[in-house]
Protein backbone atom coordinates (compact mmCIF):
# COMPACT_ATOMS: atom_id res chain seq x y z
CA UNK A 1 0.00 0.00 0.00
CA UNK A 2 1.51 3.36 -0.82
CA UNK A 3 1.03 6.06 2.13
CA UNK A 4 -1.11 8.84 0.41
CA UNK A 5 -2.89 6.41 -1.98
CA UNK A 6 -4.21 4.84 1.31
CA UNK A 7 -7.66 5.05 2.15
CA UNK A 8 -8.56 6.18 5.13
CA UNK A 9 -12.41 6.88 6.94
CA UNK A 10 -12.44 9.09 10.18
CA UNK A 11 -15.97 8.24 11.83
CA UNK A 12 -15.79 11.99 14.29
CA UNK A 13 -13.76 15.33 13.92
CA UNK A 14 -10.11 14.67 15.51
CA UNK A 15 -7.63 17.79 16.57
CA UNK A 16 -7.37 20.15 13.87
CA UNK A 17 -3.37 19.71 13.13
CA UNK A 18 -3.93 15.83 13.08
CA UNK A 19 -6.99 16.12 10.34
CA UNK A 20 -4.65 18.22 8.25
CA UNK A 21 -1.48 15.87 8.97
CA UNK A 22 -4.08 12.63 8.19
CA UNK A 23 -5.32 14.55 5.16
CA UNK A 24 -1.31 15.32 3.63
CA UNK A 25 -0.37 11.41 4.25
CA UNK A 26 -3.54 9.38 3.07
CA UNK A 27 -6.36 9.47 1.09
CA UNK A 28 -8.87 10.22 4.39
CA UNK A 29 -12.32 10.91 4.17
CA UNK A 30 -13.53 12.96 7.46
CA UNK A 31 -16.74 13.28 9.56
CA UNK A 32 -17.04 17.25 9.00
CA UNK A 33 -20.16 17.18 10.98
CA UNK A 34 -19.00 14.86 13.84
CA UNK A 35 -22.46 13.45 14.46
CA UNK A 36 -22.24 9.63 15.47
CA UNK A 37 -22.36 7.74 12.37
CA UNK A 38 -25.68 4.96 11.94
CA UNK A 39 -24.61 1.30 11.51
CA UNK A 40 -25.30 1.81 7.68
CA UNK A 41 -22.59 4.66 7.59
CA UNK A 42 -20.08 2.68 9.08
CA UNK A 43 -20.96 -0.55 7.21
CA UNK A 44 -20.01 1.69 3.64
CA UNK A 45 -17.18 3.02 5.22
CA UNK A 46 -15.85 -0.38 5.56
CA UNK A 47 -16.68 -1.41 2.18
CA UNK A 48 -15.08 1.01 0.72
CA UNK A 49 -11.49 2.09 2.81
CA UNK A 50 -8.73 -0.04 3.97
CA UNK A 51 -8.57 1.93 7.09
CA UNK A 52 -11.14 3.07 9.41
CA UNK A 53 -10.41 5.17 12.26
CA UNK A 54 -12.87 4.64 15.16
CA UNK A 55 -13.88 5.70 18.60
CA UNK A 56 -15.50 4.18 21.48
CA UNK A 57 -19.04 5.57 20.15
CA UNK A 58 -18.63 3.39 16.75
CA UNK A 59 -19.72 -0.33 17.80
CA UNK A 60 -17.81 -2.49 14.99
CA UNK A 61 -19.42 -5.92 16.17
CA UNK A 62 -18.53 -9.29 14.10
CA UNK A 63 -21.39 -8.63 11.60
CA UNK A 64 -20.07 -5.15 10.57
CA UNK A 65 -16.11 -6.79 9.95
CA UNK A 66 -17.87 -9.85 8.18
CA UNK A 67 -19.47 -7.73 5.73
CA UNK A 68 -16.34 -4.99 5.38
CA UNK A 69 -14.60 -4.96 1.79
CA UNK A 70 -11.96 -7.23 1.67
CA UNK A 71 -9.72 -4.23 1.37
CA UNK A 72 -9.88 -3.14 4.70
CA UNK A 73 -6.76 -4.51 6.23
CA UNK A 74 -6.54 -1.93 9.51
CA UNK A 75 -9.05 -0.40 12.21
CA UNK A 76 -7.16 2.20 14.01
CA UNK A 77 -9.11 2.82 16.93
CA UNK A 78 -9.07 6.33 18.35
CA UNK A 79 -9.38 5.16 21.98
CA UNK A 80 -7.50 2.81 24.37
CA UNK A 81 -10.41 0.38 25.16
CA UNK A 82 -11.12 -1.50 22.41
CA UNK A 83 -14.52 -2.89 23.71
CA UNK A 84 -16.47 -1.37 21.03
CA UNK A 85 -14.73 -3.54 18.44
CA UNK A 86 -14.81 -7.20 18.14
CA UNK A 87 -10.92 -8.08 18.14
CA UNK A 88 -11.81 -11.45 17.40
CA UNK A 89 -13.52 -11.37 14.81
CA UNK A 90 -11.33 -8.58 13.04
CA UNK A 91 -8.54 -10.93 13.80
CA UNK A 92 -10.18 -14.53 11.98
CA UNK A 93 -10.53 -11.50 8.79
CA UNK A 94 -7.25 -10.62 9.27
CA UNK A 95 -7.69 -7.24 10.17
CA UNK A 96 -5.47 -5.65 12.43
CA UNK A 97 -6.47 -3.20 15.11
CA UNK A 98 -4.61 -0.88 17.05
CA UNK A 99 -5.12 1.51 20.11
CA UNK A 100 -4.24 4.47 21.69
CA UNK A 101 -2.32 3.37 25.26
CA UNK A 102 -0.38 5.28 27.76
CA UNK A 103 -0.96 8.85 26.35
CA UNK A 104 -4.22 9.11 28.59
CA UNK A 105 -2.82 7.44 31.51
CA UNK A 106 -2.26 10.55 33.11
CA UNK A 107 -5.61 12.68 32.61
CA UNK A 108 -7.35 9.73 33.12
CA UNK A 109 -5.70 9.03 36.98
CA UNK A 110 -6.42 12.70 37.59
CA UNK A 111 -10.27 12.28 36.64
CA UNK A 112 -10.18 9.53 39.19
CA UNK A 113 -8.73 11.77 42.25
CA UNK A 114 -11.53 14.56 41.47
CA UNK A 115 -13.93 12.17 41.88
CA UNK A 116 -12.50 10.63 44.76
CA UNK A 117 -12.29 14.39 46.42
CA UNK A 118 -15.64 15.32 44.64
CA UNK A 119 -17.61 12.83 46.42
CA UNK A 120 -16.73 12.70 49.75
CA UNK A 121 -16.43 16.39 49.86
CA UNK A 122 -19.03 17.63 48.46
CA UNK A 123 -18.17 19.79 45.96
CA UNK A 124 -20.48 19.51 43.70
CA UNK A 125 -23.57 19.18 45.92
CA UNK A 126 -21.86 22.61 47.02
CA UNK A 127 -21.69 24.44 43.42
CA UNK A 128 -25.38 23.50 43.20
CA UNK A 129 -26.42 24.69 46.06
CA UNK A 130 -24.83 28.16 46.09
CA UNK A 131 -26.21 28.61 42.68
CA UNK A 132 -30.01 28.06 43.90
CA UNK A 133 -30.86 31.92 45.48
CA UNK A 134 -30.88 31.46 49.29
CA UNK A 135 -29.62 28.25 49.77
CA UNK A 136 -26.73 28.96 51.46
CA UNK A 137 -27.32 31.21 54.48
CA UNK A 138 -24.04 31.57 56.18
CA UNK A 139 -21.59 28.80 57.92
CA UNK A 140 -22.35 26.77 60.60
CA UNK A 141 -19.85 24.14 62.54
CA UNK A 142 -22.51 21.40 60.96
CA UNK A 143 -22.76 22.44 57.74
CA UNK A 144 -22.14 20.57 54.55
CA UNK A 145 -20.07 17.76 56.36
CA UNK A 146 -18.29 15.30 54.24
CA UNK A 147 -15.43 12.69 54.94
CA UNK A 148 -11.81 13.12 55.10
CA UNK A 149 -9.56 10.94 53.10
CA UNK A 150 -6.76 10.54 54.76
CA UNK A 151 -6.38 7.21 56.93
CA UNK A 152 -9.11 5.60 54.64
CA UNK A 153 -8.49 2.61 52.04
CA UNK A 154 -8.72 2.69 48.80
CA UNK A 155 -9.26 -0.51 46.83
CA UNK A 156 -8.23 -0.47 42.94
CA UNK A 157 -9.69 -2.80 40.32
CA UNK A 158 -7.81 -3.26 37.56
CA UNK A 159 -3.76 -2.31 38.66
CA UNK A 160 -2.58 -1.45 34.86
CA UNK A 161 -1.27 2.48 33.76
CA UNK A 162 -3.96 4.01 34.96
CA UNK A 163 -4.26 2.16 38.03
CA UNK A 164 -0.72 2.32 39.00
CA UNK A 165 -0.87 6.01 37.99
CA UNK A 166 -4.08 6.46 40.54
CA UNK A 167 -2.48 4.93 43.65
CA UNK A 168 0.68 6.91 43.50
CA UNK A 169 -1.89 10.33 43.57
CA UNK A 170 -3.83 8.09 46.50
CA UNK A 171 -1.10 7.98 48.34
CA UNK A 172 0.55 11.35 48.49
CA UNK A 173 -3.82 12.23 49.43
CA UNK A 174 -2.87 10.04 52.74
CA UNK A 175 -4.80 7.04 51.87
CA UNK A 176 -3.91 3.34 52.31
CA UNK A 177 -3.73 1.74 48.79
CA UNK A 178 -4.95 -1.33 48.34
CA UNK A 179 -5.18 -3.54 44.66
CA UNK A 180 -6.68 -6.47 42.81
CA UNK A 181 -5.61 -7.43 39.56
CA UNK A 182 -5.55 -10.43 37.40
CA UNK A 183 -1.97 -10.97 38.61
CA UNK A 184 -0.01 -9.72 41.38
CA UNK A 185 2.59 -6.81 40.22
CA UNK A 186 6.10 -7.11 40.61
CA UNK A 187 7.39 -6.29 44.00
CA UNK A 188 9.17 -3.41 42.58
CA UNK A 189 6.01 -2.01 41.15
CA UNK A 190 4.36 -2.23 44.18
CA UNK A 191 6.81 -1.30 46.54
CA UNK A 192 6.97 2.30 43.75
CA UNK A 193 2.97 2.33 43.93
CA UNK A 194 2.49 1.89 47.77
CA UNK A 195 0.12 -0.68 46.57
CA UNK A 196 -0.93 -3.64 48.57
CA UNK A 197 -2.55 -7.09 46.73
CA UNK A 198 -5.45 -8.85 47.62
CA UNK A 199 -5.91 -12.06 46.18
CA UNK A 200 -9.90 -11.82 46.63
CA UNK A 201 -11.58 -9.50 45.13
CA UNK A 202 -14.95 -9.78 47.42
CA UNK A 203 -12.51 -9.54 50.32
CA UNK A 204 -10.99 -7.06 49.21
CA UNK A 205 -14.63 -5.16 49.09
CA UNK A 206 -15.52 -5.55 52.05
CA UNK A 207 -12.53 -3.40 53.78
CA UNK A 208 -12.61 -0.13 51.54
CA UNK A 209 -13.50 3.18 51.99
CA UNK A 210 -13.30 4.25 48.34
CA UNK A 211 -12.98 2.09 45.39
CA UNK A 212 -11.83 2.90 42.07
CA UNK A 213 -12.43 0.82 38.58
CA UNK A 214 -9.76 0.44 36.71
CA UNK A 215 -10.33 -2.28 34.38
CA UNK A 216 -10.66 -2.99 30.91
CA UNK A 217 -14.61 -4.07 30.18
CA UNK A 218 -14.22 -7.75 28.59
CA UNK A 219 -16.52 -10.95 28.58
CA UNK A 220 -14.66 -10.98 32.07
CA UNK A 221 -15.41 -8.18 33.90
CA UNK A 222 -18.71 -7.50 32.47
CA UNK A 223 -20.86 -6.78 35.54
CA UNK A 224 -17.98 -7.53 37.86
CA UNK A 225 -19.45 -5.35 40.16
CA UNK A 226 -23.25 -6.95 40.94
CA UNK A 227 -25.46 -6.87 43.13
CA UNK A 228 -24.35 -9.07 45.34
CA UNK A 229 -20.67 -7.99 45.13
CA UNK A 230 -22.01 -3.92 45.32
CA UNK A 231 -23.70 -5.47 48.92
CA UNK A 232 -20.34 -6.32 50.36
CA UNK A 233 -19.17 -2.51 50.21
CA UNK A 234 -19.31 -0.85 53.72
CA UNK A 235 -22.36 1.35 53.29
CA UNK A 236 -20.52 4.89 53.54
CA UNK A 237 -17.95 3.54 50.63
CA UNK A 238 -17.33 5.21 47.44
CA UNK A 239 -17.28 4.15 44.03
CA UNK A 240 -15.73 5.90 41.23
CA UNK A 241 -15.64 4.50 37.72
CA UNK A 242 -13.98 6.02 34.98
CA UNK A 243 -13.20 2.86 32.53
CA UNK A 244 -16.53 1.50 31.53
CA UNK A 245 -19.89 1.21 32.34
CA UNK A 246 -20.78 -2.25 31.59
CA UNK A 247 -17.91 -3.26 34.48
CA UNK A 248 -21.19 -2.24 36.90
CA UNK A 249 -24.45 -3.52 37.13
CA UNK A 250 -25.91 0.24 37.19
CA UNK A 251 -29.82 -1.06 38.10
CA UNK A 252 -28.20 -2.60 41.53
CA UNK A 253 -26.16 0.53 42.01
CA UNK A 254 -28.83 2.84 41.71
CA UNK A 255 -30.63 0.44 44.08
CA UNK A 256 -28.33 0.36 46.16
CA UNK A 257 -27.56 4.11 46.39
CA UNK A 258 -31.21 4.64 46.74
CA UNK A 259 -31.92 2.35 49.60
CA UNK A 260 -28.53 3.87 51.47
CA UNK A 261 -26.42 1.19 51.30
CA UNK A 262 -23.90 2.77 49.42
CA UNK A 263 -22.27 5.96 50.96
CA UNK A 264 -22.03 7.96 47.23
CA UNK A 265 -20.60 7.06 43.15
CA UNK A 266 -18.46 9.39 41.33
CA UNK A 267 -19.54 8.12 37.55
CA UNK A 268 -17.38 9.20 34.58
CA UNK A 269 -18.80 6.03 32.46
CA UNK A 270 -22.08 4.75 31.86
CA UNK A 271 -23.74 0.62 31.54
CA UNK A 272 -25.87 2.71 28.40
CA UNK A 273 -24.24 5.49 27.61
CA UNK A 274 -25.08 8.13 26.49
CA UNK A 275 -28.10 6.78 28.68
CA UNK A 276 -28.02 7.40 32.40
CA UNK A 277 -29.97 5.49 34.70
CA UNK A 278 -32.70 8.38 35.89
CA UNK A 279 -32.87 7.14 39.23
CA UNK A 280 -28.92 8.27 39.75
CA UNK A 281 -30.37 11.84 38.25
CA UNK A 282 -32.10 11.84 41.39
CA UNK A 283 -29.19 11.22 44.36
CA UNK A 284 -27.05 14.11 45.59
CA UNK A 285 -24.24 11.64 46.82
CA UNK A 286 -23.62 10.69 42.94
CA UNK A 287 -21.36 12.54 40.89
CA UNK A 288 -22.22 12.03 37.14
CA UNK A 289 -19.35 13.25 34.21
CA UNK A 290 -20.35 13.28 30.75
CA UNK A 291 -17.41 10.42 29.64
CA UNK A 292 -14.08 13.39 29.96
CA UNK A 293 -11.69 11.34 32.09
CA UNK A 294 -9.71 11.55 28.86
CA UNK A 295 -10.44 14.70 27.57
CA UNK A 296 -7.45 17.38 27.34
CA UNK A 297 -6.25 18.49 24.50
CA UNK A 298 -2.54 17.14 25.34
CA UNK A 299 -4.05 13.71 25.15
CA UNK A 300 -6.30 14.25 22.37
CA UNK A 301 -3.37 15.55 20.37
CA UNK A 302 -1.53 12.56 21.48
CA UNK A 303 -4.29 9.62 21.03
CA UNK A 304 -4.06 11.15 17.45
CA UNK A 305 -0.55 11.52 16.39
CA UNK A 306 -0.62 7.57 18.02
CA UNK A 307 -3.59 6.86 14.87
CA UNK A 308 -1.40 8.36 12.25
CA UNK A 309 1.70 6.50 13.62
CA UNK A 310 -0.05 3.37 13.92
CA UNK A 311 -1.72 3.58 10.32
CA UNK A 312 2.10 5.22 8.82
CA UNK A 313 3.59 1.93 10.27
CA UNK A 314 1.10 -0.67 8.58
CA UNK A 315 0.80 1.26 5.46
CA UNK A 316 4.55 1.07 5.48
CA UNK A 317 4.38 -2.99 5.66
CA UNK A 318 5.97 -3.09 9.55
CA UNK A 319 3.63 -4.56 12.91
CA UNK A 320 2.03 -1.38 14.46
CA UNK A 321 3.55 -0.39 17.55
CA UNK A 322 -0.31 -0.22 19.50
CA UNK A 323 -1.73 -3.58 17.89
CA UNK A 324 -3.89 -4.95 20.04
CA UNK A 325 -3.65 -8.83 20.42
CA UNK A 326 -6.61 -11.00 20.06
CA UNK A 327 -8.38 -12.45 23.60
CA UNK A 328 -6.68 -15.81 22.83
CA UNK A 329 -3.06 -14.53 22.33
CA UNK A 330 -3.11 -11.78 25.49
CA UNK A 331 -1.79 -13.00 28.29
C1 LIG B 1 -11.60 8.10 25.03
C2 LIG B 1 -11.66 6.07 26.57
O1 LIG B 1 -11.93 9.42 25.07
O2 LIG B 1 -9.69 5.73 25.32
C3 LIG B 1 -10.58 5.23 25.97
O3 LIG B 1 -10.64 4.01 26.17
O4 LIG B 1 -12.45 5.60 27.27
C4 LIG B 1 -11.85 7.53 26.37
O5 LIG B 1 -11.26 8.19 27.43
C5 LIG B 1 -12.40 7.41 23.98
O6 LIG B 1 -12.19 6.04 23.97
C6 LIG B 1 -12.13 7.94 22.60
O7 LIG B 1 -12.56 7.01 21.63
Amino acid sequence: MSLNATKVAVTRRLPADIEERMGELFDTRFNQTDAALSRDELGALMAAHDVLVPTVADVIDGELINAAGAQLKLIANFGNGTDNIDVDAAHARGITVTNTPSVLTEDTADMVMALILAVPRRLVEGDRLIRKPGSFKGWSPTWMLGRRLAGKRLGIIGMGRIGQAVARRARVFGLEVVYHNRNRLHADVEAETGATYVDSLDRMLRTVDIVSVNCPHTPATYHLLSARRLGLLPPHATLINTSRGEVIDEGALADALSAGRLGGAGLDVFEREPAVNPRLLELDNVVLLPHMSSATMESRQSMGEKVIINIKTFADGHRPPDWVLPSDARF
